[in-house]
């Protein structure tokens, strides 16, 4: 029994041609820029050249790329064929690529110049890989070179050549064939492309993730859930449109970021901004003034790192909606930030899991230090450790449930099984409902804090203290003292330029708190740890509160 017939890849792509856009931007940046007419071609090209290569249905192609055009096709392309695209961080060392590598059982591994040497350091403990394909730097206009269909030149040495055969490589005898992106590229173009038909159900994305602790495990999506995020976040609540320009922070490997700079801006005829540079404050803000997106979206923490930039007050004019998501955003941050850049911020909920945003605040209709309203589309429910529903203002662990929520972790029964419970997703998450339906994070339900048999929540300490001018960022968490009793500690790195003084502080948060809210300890650092996505490391933090 099958569905009906449907692919992402062709769902993002095609759509604009048909509807006679072809020659508006679909990518940019310093890495290249390609019109719809051509990324459609491309991703053309690619998906038969990967065929070519030997790439199957279901199969999985590992990525280790920077945010350039050429990430977006291979993804695309990858989906294109049926297989499935596996797009990891760049932050990893070899030891641990070599873990994802080994776990997703990818026969095909693509990365960018920048990541070739610890790619190929990788593969010498990674004997499945069959082929690396590098996507080196193309020749200047080669990636946009003629219209689609011109006479390609002849790389693998036989025109149209029947899918298996692989394209010759350069490696010896030791190391994993290596070819190159653009000969794949060329050989596609040569021959007979050969469509393969997907359904909404079909397996399309897998996306690794570790939360804040844990072993990575990958979050199986289907092609459906594609279109699904598009519709509920993307149209419902960005309402982003073809004349909208996408530059998010978060990268193209991350949920948060994919969407951002593919689903929602191709989905929409819209324009994504690609920057294969590691994203720092400054050279954000050059970006920004620069390519003029219209959304812009990135984390709590980076919204912080602007703030204690030199960015200039109109550096964000272009920016019609910034987003935050990955943490809670703190409402001094929202503040601090709408008020020095005048422009306003929607934080929202996502995870991996869910692929995107579920709760997220509306334009116009923002509630500083709230993740907002559950987005159309999904429904969500706070239960108690019992498992019985809770009311509105009590505390609850968040569930959500909506169509783009994965089929599951690969290969972790036991995990899955605790974490997609039936229709339903357990996000970890501890929040409380108002009678207005806004949602207010209360942390991640293991970080809760019990100080004096009462339940204390991080963030609510956190956004006291960051009401204050001396701190720049914090984190609050438990720790146990001499008696065995749970306390919260805080640690605090300064705002720039200012020095913090911890009995001042906790002096602050009692005049502003239940006075058994109050850090009893605060501990002064040079910065915060953080997980690859920008997250505050809190099992980091907790080892370094009780040293
Ligand atoms: O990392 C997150 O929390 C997140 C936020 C928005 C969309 C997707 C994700 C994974």
């Amino acid at each position: 029994m099958t569905s009906d017939s449907f692919n992402a890849s062709v769902h993002l792509v095609d759509r604009r041609l048909e509807a006679g856009r072809g020659d508006h931007i679909a990518l940019t940046g310093p890495a290249g820029t390609l019109s719809y007419v051509q990324l459609a071609a491309h991703v053309s090209d690619l998906a038969t050249g990967l065929r070519v290569l030997g790439v199957r249905p279901e199969e999985r192609v590992l990525l280790v790329m920077s945010d350039r055009p050429e990430t977006v096709i291979t993804i695309l392309a990858v989906m294109r064929i049926g297989a499935v695209a596996v797009p990891v961080s760049t932050m990893y060392n070899a030891t641990e690529l070599a873990a994802l590598v080994r776990d997703s059982r990818a026969r095909v591994v693509v990365c960018t110049p920048d990541f070739d040497t610890i790619v190929r350091e990788t593969l010498r403990t990674a004997p499945e890989v069959a082929v690396l394909v590098v996507a080196d730097e193309p020749a200047p206009g080669r990636l946009l070179a003629g219209p689609p269909g011109r006479p390609a030149a002849d790389v693998s040495g036989r025109r149209g050549a029947e899918p298996g055969a692989p394209i010759p490589g350069d490696a010896g005898e030791a190391d994993t064939p290596v070819c190159r992106w653009a000969d794949v590229l060329e050989t596609g173009r040569a021959a007979q492309p050969r469509a393969f038909d997907t359904w909404r159900d079909s397996p399309a994305l897998w996306l690794y993730t570790s939360g804040t602790t844990g072993a990575p495990k990958a979050a199986m999506h289907r092609h459906g859930s594609i279109q699904d995020v598009y519709e509920t976040y993307g149209r419902q609540v960005l309402g982003i449109r073809p004349d909208d320009r996408c530059f998010s922070v978060a990268r193209l490997f991350f949920a948060y970021g994919i969407g951002n700079s593919m689903f929602f801006p191709l989905a929409a005829g819209a324009t994504a901004i690609l920057d294969p540079a590691r994203p720092t404050p400054a050279g954000v803000v050059n970006r920004v003034m620069e390519e003029r997106p219209t959304l812009f979206f990135a984390g709590p923490t980076f919204f912080a790192a602007l703030l204690a930039s030199d960015a200039p007050a109109h550096a964000f004019e272009s920016v019609r909606l910034a987003v935050s998501a990955g943490e809670a955003l703190p409402a001094e941050i929202y503040r601090r930030f709408t008020d020095r850049f005048g422009v306003d911020i929607i934080d929202g909920l996502g995870s991996t899991e869910a692929l995107h945003i579920f709760i997220s605040n509306q334009p116009g209709r923002v509630r500083p230090g709230s993740s907002g309203t559950v987005v159309p589309g999904y429904e969500a429910k706070l239960l108690d450790d019992s498992g019985a529903p809770v009311s509105d203002g009590e505390p609850g662990h968040l569930y959500v449930r909506g169509d783009s929520v994965a089929t599951g972790y690969w290969c972790r029964t036991a995990t899955t099984r605790q974490v997609f419970q039936g229709e339903w997703l357990r996000t970890g998450d501890t929040y409380v409902r108002g009678e207005d339906g806004f949602y207010q994070c209360l942390g991640r339900s293991n970080d809760m804090i019990k100080a004096g048999g009462i339940w204390v929540s991080p963030m609510e300490v956190e956004a006291r203290l960051l009401q204050h001018e001396s701190v720049g960022e914090c984190a609050v968490v438990a720790h146990i003292d001499a008696e065995g009793l749970e306390k919260p500690v805080a640690c605090v790195v300064p705002a720039p330029g200012r020095t913090v003084d911890p009995v001042e502080l906790v002096g602050f948060c009692r005049d502003g708190l239940a006075s058994f809210k109050r850090p009893r300890e605060v501990l002064v650092l040079d910065e915060l740890p953080k997980t690859a996505t920008g997250k505050i490391q809190r099992v980091v933090v907790r080892q370094i509160a009780a040293d």
